[in-house]
């Protein structure tokens, strides 16, 4: 779409907003039992979203969000709109495969950008013998794919720019610290519109502050390892060619040649 007259970019500017995308999947058995005319084939319940991290907003610059799921279900392509501030744009479904899904991220008019395209992978196995794969098999019954991800605006429409920044509303009369009131007169504390990510992990909130330190700690971890095992390879090239100038030198000796 191109742009109306008075619309001009904020040069130099670069907004980041936080989002989490992906797939919860879990096993039909006792704690999940199968919904009435779910077919028999059916091993799975699974859910794939969008949404805040910490279930902050998005909707104020993400519209909607189109789902393909694969082929082999009903009525594949999804399209979720009209979500309260601080909801999930989400699909509920029943299945037995996993699948790639195509999600189609719409951002609200006045962005005037056009639509972005993920793919994600819907896992209803944790598989592999990592620790990850034991962690996770430890933490539930629960099968989580969850990908932290920033949606990045650059030099951003003037308009649009005032919707990224401008603070939340607050309620008249005033609610407690933190309270707002948000579009379609919600009350809550989803958050002002900023960039900032949780202090600490909780149970369903695992993308924090903490978790990147955490990260930093096992990249930084990795990372001496690596420098380790080089120092170890290198050394032995070393004897190794040591060896061969032996050799090389034994072969050449008078005598030695049959
Ligand atoms: C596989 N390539 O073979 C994948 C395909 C398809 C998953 C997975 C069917 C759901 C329905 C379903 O789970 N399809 O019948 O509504 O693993």
């Amino acid at each position: 779409m191109a742009p109306p007259n008075n619309q001009k970019r904020v040069k130099g500017v670069q907004i980041h907003r936080p989002f989490i995308y992906g797939t919860t999947a879990k096993l039909f058995g006792e704690d999940n039992p199968k919904p009435p005319g779910t077919p028999a084939d059916h091993t799975h319940s699974w859910t794939v979203f969008v949404k805040g991290v910490d279930d902050t907003d998005i909707t104020y610059w993400c519209k909607k969000v189109q789902f393909k799921l694969h082929e082999s279900i009903p009525n594949p392509m999804r399209m979720i709109e009209d979500v309260p501030p601080g909801g999930a744009f989400e699909v509920h479904e029943t299945g037995w495969g996993e699948f790639e899904i195509t999600i189609k991220i719409y951002y609200v008019p006045e962005s005037l950008e056009k639509p972005q395209t993920l793919y994600h992978h819907l896992r209803l196995h944790p598989y592999g013998d990592t620790e990850e794969a034991k962690e996770a098999m430890r933490r539930g019954p629960d099968i989580k794919s969850w990908i932290y991800e920033e949606q990045i605006f650059s030099e951003p429409y003037n308009e649009f720019y005032d919707i990224l920044t401008s603070p939340m509303p607050r309620e008249k009369g005033g609610g407690g610290k933190g309270t707002r009131v948000m579009k379609g007169g919600m009350v809550g504390s989803v958050g002002e519109r900023t960039a900032s990510i949780p202090l600490t992990t909780r149970p369903d909130q695992p993308f924090s502050r903490e978790t990147e330190k955490l990260e930093i700690k096992r990249l930084e971890e990795a990372r001496v390892k690596v420098n380790d095992l080089m120092d170890k390879m290198s050394d032995d090239l070393k004897e190794k060619e040591a060896e061969l100038d032996k050799l090389k030198r034994e072969y050449n000796q008078p005598g030695v040649r049959a």
